[in-house]
């Protein structure tokens, strides 16, 4: 399509995302669960918004390729568009197909291999080739079709994460019309750790399409900021950078700045008020035989996530208060993982981590009956996960690195008589909000040590306090409050001639 080509769709407003918002159960398609979905959707209800992404069937396509596991397989086809226009009528759903080839290369190996390892510090090593970022671009590049032709003319685009780092400027050539967001749910890495990627020019080129960056952390936006000095001598400018090259729109501003994502704080305290709910927490808490403590983990089984370094460090608190013949037993861990990205080699050697050391955590101190380890590799329905939190005493979140961390914010939503001890890695985005909580460097296994028997003497009064502050400040900062900060950043980027219908009016 030509660069000054009209507006083809009819969205005012337009999210690009990897997935759809919707996914299939025994051939039915349901809404995700989670408050981004649910923000999302609210606002684009309200502006005839469409959703472009992935439906997760793999298409029958030309080339199958071996992966080493079943994640390739091709999976039987119904059609996404229209079951999941039965689900979500009055938002559109525009599913770009994936092929098995596709999922490999964009997905598994580019995505999940390349970048998400990088950008969270290098604590894997990424592999990079050239086959597989040929595809990320082709499949890059369809998303961005797919945007150009559901946008209307002037309509705001949203584009989310790190799979989709090239549509930016691809969109912005097909369609110059277009006022161009992009969010990245992940952290932005330091120069230097950046500077690996042999697609480095073209990854920020990509994101320098966008007319607002938005990072989880002032971090990351200073990062890639000094990047764009660095590698493209863009100019500093008070709300971000402005370009310095012909190719990237000469003397254009490009808006970044930190938008700390959310959750839906209304719904998880809806659940935590529920006498079903306190029902369960008590049941859980007596199943397990009424201990002292209850520390709860929640996470993607991911390595960025630290379950391994939480397991260490409970097994080592354990033998230390044995030792010390302290009484602090019985305490108990329960560990809820979500499996996911199985087909990928590093996934797998975390499974086998995590699951050795319940094992040897359990083989020494567990008693006939009760385990002290309870781990749960599935994943939970919301009512159930929010009982766990409302059931538990000390939340363990201790990732090596995560962009924010909506487990931790949902603990404290659900603790609505204000007990209860949040242990918090300063590796997390929420860190920089959570102040309250007990924050700790994961890669210190002492310092996690330490801080579990800080969170176990901690005084009611203290705790309650401390609780007490971390909840009105989530509460004041919910998943909605996030959208629409960054539709109004969205509006202020938008040419002054714009409908008002297309700047966040809303959101003021
Ligand atoms: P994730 O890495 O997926 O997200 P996170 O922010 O912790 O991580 O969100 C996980 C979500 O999954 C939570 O809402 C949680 O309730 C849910 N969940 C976890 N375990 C579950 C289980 N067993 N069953 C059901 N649900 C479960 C990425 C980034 C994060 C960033 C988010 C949003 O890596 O840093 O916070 O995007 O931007």
């Amino acid at each position: 399509m030509p660069a000054d080509a009209p507006g083809s769709g009819e969205h005012q407003l337009v999210v690009v995302a990897n997935r759809l918002p919707v996914h299939r159960i025994d051939g039915h398609w349901h809404t995700s669960p989670g408050g981004l979905v649910r923000a999302m959707l609210g606002v684009l209800r309200t502006r005839r918004g469409a959703w472009i992404g992935w439906s997760g069937d793999i298409e029958p396509g030309p080339v199958v390729v071996e992966t080493g596991g079943d994640a390739t397989a091709v999976v039987d086809t119904i059609d996404p568009v229209s079951a999941a226009h039965l689900e979500l009528a009055e938002i559109e759903m525009v599913p770009v197909p994936l092929d098995a080839s596709d999922f490999l290369h964009y997905y598994e190996r580019v995505s999940n291999g390349a970048l998400w390892p990088l950008f969270h510090d290098a604590i894997r090593e990424s592999t990079f080739d050239a086959e597989s970022w040929a595809v990320y671009h082709d499949v890059n590049r369809r998303f961005a079709e797919a945007a150009a032709k559901a946008a209307a003319p002037g309509a705001t685009v949203w584009v989310h994460d790190y799979h989709l780092l090239l549509v930016p400027a691809m969109l912005r050539h097909l369609r110059p019309d277009v006022v161009i967001g992009f969010f990245l749910h992940i952290p932005f890495p330091p120069q230097e750790l950046f500077m690996r990627m042999p697609w480095r020019e073209e990854i920020l080129d990509g994101l320098l399409g966008a007319d607002v960056l938005g990072f989880q952390r002032s971090v990351g936006a200073d990062n890639f900021v000094g990047l764009a000095k660095r590698l493209r001598a863009a100019q500093p400018h008070e709300h971000g950078v402005r370009i310095n090259s012909e190719s990237l729109g000469d003397g254009r501003l490009v808006r970044v700045g930190t938008f700390p994502i959310s959750i839906d704080v209304d719904e998880i305290a809806r659940i935590a008020r529920a006498p079903e709910t306190k029902a369960r927490a008590a049941t859980i808490r007596a199943r397990l035989g009424e201990p002292s403590t209850i520390f709860l983990g929640v996470d993607r089984l991911d390595y960025t996530k630290g379950i391994d370094l939480r397991l260490q460090s409970f097994g080592a608190l354990l033998a230390e208060t044995a030792d010390e013949h302290v009484d602090v037993a019985p305490v108990v861990l329960i560990q809820i993982a979500v499996p996911g990205r199985e087909g990928v080699d590093s996934y797998i050697e975390e499974r086998h981590t995590v699951e050795q050391l319940v094992g040897e955590v359990n083989g020494s101190h567990a008693t006939i009956g009760f385990p002290v380890v309870h781990y749960i590799r599935r994943s939970l329905a919301l009512e159930e996960l929010v009982a766990l939190y409302v059931a538990a005493d000390i939340m363990l979140v201790t990732p090596r690195r995560d962009g924010m961390n909506l487990v931790a914010k949902e603990f404290v939503a659900s603790r609505l008589d204000d007990t209860g001890v949040l242990i918090l890695s300063e590796f997390a985005g929420a860190a920089d909000e959570l102040t309250q909580a007990v924050l700790v460097n994961p890669h210190d296994p002492d310092a996690i040590v330490a801080a579990m028997r800080e969170a176990i003497a901690m005084r009611p009064s203290t705790a309650g306090h401390r609780m007490r502050e971390l909840r009105r400040y989530v509460t004041a900062h919910t998943v909605d409050n996030w959208a629409a900060s960054f539709l109004d950043a969205l509006g202020h980027a938008a040419p002054p001639d714009a409908s008002p219908d297309l700047v966040g009016a809303e959101h003021g």
